[in-house]
């Protein structure tokens, strides 16, 4: 108890939330009435009941479809102030948000709808709680590298509210390689990088992310620890990796969170961080991800704090507002 609330109060960025993964059940609900949108469920609990995964695959099959209830600049700003109402009772201080552009550009939304609602949002957090925020452009792995240039293209009017790009989407079958080429076009705009890599996919999409991605951070991570030798390189480079208990629970990239590998992470000297992923989906926002470590392995008070200090450390603040935050 005195650890949880060690942990309510310790001030944190997040670095790995997809915005449409923060779309409660009781909000999809609201969209779908407001929007006009029918979705095949009849009840809240019915929603929260459709979400067992046995994978990833499972997962993303559901959450593409939940996303089809954001319409208009509203809902997006409406999504984005709700995850930020969330994140600031979680003394979250800054945040660097995943946004999946093809979700809905591919169903006839606007980039610019997108775009415009989620700086809404964004600055509306800012006014209200403090909480400055960036957002990262995700490309779905599962689609083309000439689907993820035009999306690129139509970022280019909000370049300067844009921090990075990333990778995610079904992982297996779609490794690093098949976005070399935009992501060095994304580089060559001054775009950070990140991705998901090593969540199901093997060691050997880590090293790709590394070599031919030139990642700033590694999202997920976890299967890097089967191969010693990128463990090193890791740890060596200062690498931070966003990590997600709660979703690696739930999608069953672990069996139990008293064998979370975060202590491990640690313990190797890798940059490691606390993440919600999909706090809609996977049953908690950030406190929780850390409370349900807290509860289920031997961390305490100080790894915590390094942890926290981490998602600071790690993130794509300039120096001067990262030594703000220490
Ligand atoms: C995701 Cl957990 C995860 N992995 C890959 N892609 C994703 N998109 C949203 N959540
Ligand atoms: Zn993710």
């Amino acid at each position: 108890a005195d650890l949880d609330a060690f942990i309510t109060g310790l001030p944190k960025a997040e670095l790995h939330l997809h915005i449409e993964g923060s779309l409660e059940p009781e909000q999809m609900f609201a969209f779908a009435k407001r929007n006009g949108v029918v979705i095949p469920f009849d009840s809240v609990e019915d929603i929260r009941a459709a979400y067992s995964f046995s994978r990833l695959q499972d997962f993303l099959d559901i959450y593409y479809q939940g996303a089809a209830v954001l319409q208009t600049e509203q809902d997006f700003r409406d999504l984005a102030y709700a995850y930020f109402t969330r994140a600031h009772a979680d003394a979250v201080r800054h945040a660097e948000i995943f946004f999946d552009p093809q979700t809905h550009t591919d169903r006839g939304i606007a980039f610019e709808t997108v775009a415009r609602g989620l700086f809404a949002g964004m600055d509306d957090a800012q006014r209200d709680f403090g909480i400055t925020s960036r957002l990262i452009l995700c490309f779905l792995r599962h689609l083309d590298e000439e689907a993820a240039f035009a999306t690129l293209a139509q970022a280019k009017p909000w370049l300067d509210r844009i921090a990075g790009v990333g990778l995610d989407s079904g992982e297996i079958g779609n490794p690093p390689s098949k976005f070399a080429r935009v992501f060095a076009a994304a580089a060559d705009q001054g775009l950070r990088r990140v991705a998901h890599a090593g969540e199901e996919g093997p060691p050997a999409y880590v090293t790709e992310a590394l070599d031919l991605l030139g990642i700033d951070r590694l999202d997920h991570g976890n299967r890097a620890l089967e191969d010693p030798a990128l463990v090193d390189r890791l740890a060596r480079a200062g690498m931070t990796l966003t990590v997600c208990p709660l979703s690696n629970l739930k999608l069953c990239v672990v069996n139990d969170m008293a064998a979370h590998p975060i202590p491990r992470m640690l313990a190797l000297g890798l940059k490691a961080t606390i993440n919600s992923d999909d706090p809609a989906y996977f049953g908690g926002y950030v406190n929780d991800n850390y409370r349900a470590l807290a509860a289920s392995t031997s961390l305490g008070r100080a790894d915590f704090a390094t942890l926290a200090r981490n998602s600071f450390t790690g993130s794509f603040l300039p120096p001067e507002e990262i030594a703000r935050h220490l």
